[in-house]
């Protein structure tokens, strides 16, 4: 039987920590988002990377305790958070992710996302799909067709996800999902005029050398 956190995050890829954040810390964290988002000008490409750099808000939320002891367990003893996004979808921004891994992105070591709802998603508003257990098959080859202008120039083909194995990933605000950097994944598109906000923080094992990421300037140790 699958108990602890860590069994299901080595199953699965990923892990889901409900109700992480609290109603109020979800709502502060949207208001400080949407005030930052405001100050640089909010963009159509719908993610914005740096939210600790710019708020010390969100530099808190990343050290959360609770968030920090879940990710020991995974990750170890040492645990550093690299650097952070705000993916945010509406009625005029409404792009869904492809199917990708994020380890083509970054390389290295292994990295841990926790993507966190700051509003209720589901399919219709454009929550992440994964293909549970995907993390096994190691870094897959990422050719697929990028042509369409939404970034993500990594991405798996379409006949490389098998739907009958897909998992849709319905989330109510405050809750969080520890994923997996091979952890097969995507978004629906938000064809529901409603928002969906995700903050995206990601993590690596202290104690494992990498490049110099040139994304991670806001990068601290959060396990003391
Ligand atoms: O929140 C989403 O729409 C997914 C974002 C995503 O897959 C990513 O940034 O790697």
């Amino acid at each position: 039987m699958v108990t602890t956190f860590k069994e299901q995050f080595d199953l699965q890829g990923y892990v889901v920590l409900p109700q992480l954040f609290s109603q109020e810390e979800i709502r502060m964290l949207k208001e400080e988002a949407r005030a930052v988002l405001d100050r640089i000008g909010m963009n159509k490409v719908g993610v914005y990377v740096g939210m600790s750099i710019a708020s010390g808000m969100f530099k808190t939320a990343a050290a959360k305790p609770e968030l920090v002891a879940a990710l020991k367990e995974i990750i170890g003893d040492s645990v550093i958070f690299l650097s952070d996004k705000i993916v945010y979808k509406n009625a005029s921004t409404d792009f869904g992710s492809p199917w990708h891994q994020d380890y083509p992105y970054w390389e290295g070591s292994h990295k841990f996302s926790v993507w966190i709802a700051l509003d209720d998603a589901a399919p219709a508003n454009g929550c992440l799909r994964v293909v549970p257990g995907s993390h096994l098959l190691g870094a897959v080859s990422h050719g697929g067709d990028a042509s369409d202008g939404l970034g993500f120039d990594n991405r798996l083909g379409r006949d490389e996800i098998d739907e009958s194995q897909v998992a849709d990933l319905h989330a109510t605000k405050g809750d969080a999902i520890i994923f997996h950097d091979l952890l097969f994944h995507s978004s629906y598109r938000n064809t529901s005029g409603h928002d969906r906000w995700a903050l995206i923080s990601t993590y690596k094992d202290g104690t494992l050398e990498d490049p110099d990421y040139p994304w991670a300037l806001a990068a601290f140790t959060v396990s003391g």
